[in-house]
């Protein structure tokens, strides 16, 4: 899919008080502002013009707006997060949302999902059931895409304890290629149902990687794994690499910064 836009929100003064499992000390709000500018410079780079949200210190993880919104070529559904403290990120996504997308849907009550919970493959939508997104919400997402002439599957996350969404773990990259940490390898090939020509492993010890996003021409990764910085390189992929050290403290990946379309 070609993008054009995106919407992205920079982290707010009270982004180190989120939510996160990781143990790697508070987030340096600069350094993380910093990064975040050089995330939208990169999506310039690729061609996309960026719709920029206010910080709100109501959401210190509203900067993670691909949570709030699944967004595709024939329609955008706000979701309802899963996290309690996140659930009122979705007013102002939505605002901004309908600008582009009149007829927006939107999950309710009492289901939830994460937007880094649903994975696109070429107009098939895989969604993760997890510690976030419920069944509830996975069956109400699955009636509206497939209303809109797609078609979804559904995995089951939530026995592993590393993955907080389903894109911490995988990341499609167009033409059948996909990037997969091992733990979620054998689950994406018992799914089916998509085109996987080729799997780019993971390594265990870059897995935070896994995240990674193509936009247009490249793919923006995390900063500091060779080894997949490299294997995208030798398929010609034209890897961008992106320091994401202070979002990486707060839980969030490469994919939860923007909203893409
Ligand atoms: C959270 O726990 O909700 C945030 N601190 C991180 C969310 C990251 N979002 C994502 O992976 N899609």
């Amino acid at each position: 899919m070609h993008f054009t836009r995106a919407i992205v929100r920079p982290p707010g003064r009270n982004f180190a008080s989120g939510l996160t499992s990781a143990a790697d000390g508070p987030p340096q709000f600069d350094a993380a502002l910093l990064q975040h500018r050089r995330y939208c410079e990169a999506l310039r780079a690729c061609g996309v013009e960026i719709t920029r949200l206010e910080a709100d210190p109501l959401y210190p993880d509203g900067t993670f707006v691909e949570d709030a919104a699944i967004v595709t070529a024939r329609g955008a559904i706000l979701t309802r997060p899963g996290a309690p403290t996140r659930s009122g990120e979705t007013d102002s996504v939505g605002r901004t949302l309908r600008a582009f997308y009149p007829d927006l849907l939107k999950i309710d009550a009492p289901g939830t999902v994460d937007g880094g919970d649903v994975c696109e493959a070429d107009g098939h939508f895989i969604i993760g059931v997890s510690a976030r997104t419920n069944e509830r919400g996975a069956n109400q997402l699955r009636e509206h895409l497939e209303g809109m002439g797609y078609s979804t599957g559904v995995v089951d996350i939530r026995g592993s304890e590393t993955l907080l969404h389903l894109k911490t773990g995988i990341a499609y990259l167009g033409d059948g290629v996909w990037v997969g940490c091992r733990e979620i390898e054998r689950e994406l090939e018992a799914l089916g149902g998509f085109n996987i020509r080729e799997l780019i492993s993971v390594a265990a010890t870059e897995s935070y990687a896994a995240n990674c996003v193509r936009v247009n021409e490249s793919v923006l990764v995390p900063a500091g794994y060779p080894r997949i910085t490299q294997a995208l390189d030798l398929k010609g992929l034209h890897p961008l690499p992106l320091e994401m050290s202070e979002f990486k403290k707060m839980d969030g990946g490469l994919s939860c910064l923007s909203l893409r379309f």
